[in-house]
């Protein structure tokens, strides 16, 4: 089973866009390893612990617990809108998950991993950290970055991460721990070249933040953040699951052949706490998960803060532009794990050019003309003309590149292939003119060829659509009357699925223009 997982997401608000397109990557890459025929899993779901809760929660005059229910309803809304289909849903104030933290908790504290210690230090109130020397800037001061600094002293459990480091760098080297893109795994392994041997503090003092999963040894301490909200990837796929849990097998599940994270939480969280703790429970290399690395979504070049007032809405995005013009545009946008920046009148530009003109226009014409010209009746697509041979050939490479690029995760490079191919046959019709060629009644017959070239490619480039827009590509299919092509797998897309005689249907635009000036 192909396992798959994202970051779970802080309900402390409403998702926004960095939210959404890590979801609808998730979406897409389960939905293109089922078009493969591979089995897939994707697990997703919300972080609702820790103090960035509690303090919204008091901003809004509301109990914690009733927060996190009612923001967490609203990444459900969001992900059921936007075509987001999880099979796995982690909410970590889950009893179940409660139970596995509570389990690991224990048995690394028998196994002499965790210990107690008092620390004097600074803190950042904002951060909610203790803060080090590293921490200061150039004049030796901390930063106004971490807004209030008060020094304190507490008591709390460490785990002890010094221990793994060693392993951690060679588990990297030997690519038992993946990490894509390549420039985020060097990332890592300079930032692990810089760590000093620091361990973990994994607690808060219950007076201080009671909303988290207490220690099971030491009652007065919730664990923090990390050893929370890290271990839903293991406790939702069902490992020490209780025989009654409702939960996957664990060992069909795991490793993670894809955990799905922005840039923000990959050093430390992710790529030196995660699998240290793995490591620390009994995972060997071989069981350590492979890490996607996406960029972020920047607004005209700054990042989206309440502050600045910028937080891209991807719930209104979807009931202005409709979800496929969503969908496509944030896959289209961003690459290769870099920064994208969002801009509203790409989006429209790229779904009226690509979708509504390009792909719309091809679809439309090739299903029009051959009800006007042929009956709506498929012809015999294995001919000998050049130019249907090199289009035969031009769908051929759009496949292959479309391959290539989804089994290394760039849905964009995919895209960028499928349009190849529809700019492709726009050049074909365009050059064929079956518009004119039909008022000659001798050359009928090769108007039904040239438009039954379209039309083929058309159902072809609506199954390679599918993982990205799975309505549109249902859509073109009834209109092709090939409603079976919902079932079709990678391996059995080969030429001449509309067979001679089949007969297609009326046609009707997948993807209306966005009329801006509509929009008030
Ligand atoms: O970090 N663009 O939650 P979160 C793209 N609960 N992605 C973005 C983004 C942006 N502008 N802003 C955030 C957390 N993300 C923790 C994770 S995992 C065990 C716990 C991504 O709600 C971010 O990188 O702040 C992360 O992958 C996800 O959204 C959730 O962010």
């Amino acid at each position: 089973m192909f396992f798959i997982t994202t970051a779970i997401d802080y309900p402390n608000g409403k998702p926004h866009i960095g939210h959404a397109f890590e979801k609808i990557l998730a979406d897409v890459l389960t939905r293109y390893q089922r078009l493969k025929g591979t089995p897939a899993y994707f697990l997703t779901g919300v972080d609702q612990h820790g103090q960035k809760m509690v303090k919204t929660a008091e901003s809004e005059g509301v109990n914690v617990a009733t927060l996190a229910k009612r923001n967490t309803k609203g990444f459900l809304r969001l992900w059921e809108k936007l075509g987001v289909h999880y099979d796995g849903w982690a909410e970590t104030t889950d009893e179940r998950h409660k139970a596995c933290v509570q389990a690991i908790l224990s048995d690394l504290k028998e196994k002499g991993a965790l210990y107690k210690k008092a620390y004097a230090g600074f803190y950042s109130v904002r951060q909610e950290q203790f803060l080090t020397d590293r921490d200061r800037n150039e004049a030796g001061q901390f930063g106004p970055e971490w807004g209030e600094v008060i020094e304190i002293e507490e008591e709390n459990w460490y785990f002890k991460l010094s221990d793994h480091i060693s392993w951690l760098r060679s588990a990297i080297e030997k690519n038992d721990l993946k990490i894509t893109p390549e420039f985020r795994r060097t990332e890592v392994l300079n930032a692990l070249e810089r760590s000093g041997d620091t361990d973990l503090c994994i607690s808060r003092p219950k007076d201080r933040l009671a909303w988290g999963i207490p220690l099971p040894f030491d009652p007065d301490f919730v664990t923090y953040v990390w050893f929370d909200a890290l271990i839903n990837y293991i406790s939702f796929a069902g490992y020490r699951k209780a025989d009654d849990s409702n939960l996957p097998e664990f060992g069909d599940l795991w490793p993670a052949d894809l955990q799905i994270i922005g840039k923000d939480i990959l050093v430390p969280a992710h790529a030196v706490y995660w699998p240290c703790m793995l490591h620390a429970m009994g995972f060997e290399g071989s069981a350590m998960p492979t890490l996607l690395v996406h960029g972020f979504w920047n607004v005209k070049g700054d990042k989206m803060s309440k502050s600045l007032g910028n937080i891209v809405d991807p719930d209104e995005l979807a009931n202005h532009f409709g979800t496929d013009a969503l969908r496509y545009y944030l896959c289209r946008d961003i690459r290769a794990g870099k920064d994208s920046d969002f801009d509203l009148e790409r989006l429209v530009m790229l779904f009226n050019t690509e979708l509504a003109n390009d792909l719309g226009n091809l679809l439309n014409r090739s299903i029009n003309m051959t009800k006007g010209f042929c009956n709506s009746t498929i012809s015999d697509t294995n001919t000998s003309d050049p130019a249907d041979v090199a289009l035969r050939e031009s769908l051929a490479k759009t496949t292959s590149a479309y391959r290539e690029a989804m089994e290394s995760c760039e849905v964009s490079v995919a895209l960028q292939a499928i349009n190849d191919h529809v700019t492709h046959c726009n050049g074909y019709l365009e050059k064929h003119k079956p518009w004119e060629m039909k008022k000659d009644e001798s050359l009928l017959p090769r108007v039904g060829e040239v438009l039954s070239h379209t039309a083929e490619s058309c159902a072809h480039l609506a199954v390679l659509l599918r993982p990205v827009l799975p309505d549109a590509a249902a859509k073109i299919f009834g209109q092709l009357k090939m409603e079976s092509l919902a079932d079709l797998t990678l391996a059995d897309l080969t030429w001449g699925l509309l067979k001679p005689g089949h007969q297609t249907g009326k046609p009707k635009p997948v993807f209306p223009r966005i009329q801006l000036e509509q929009e008030g």
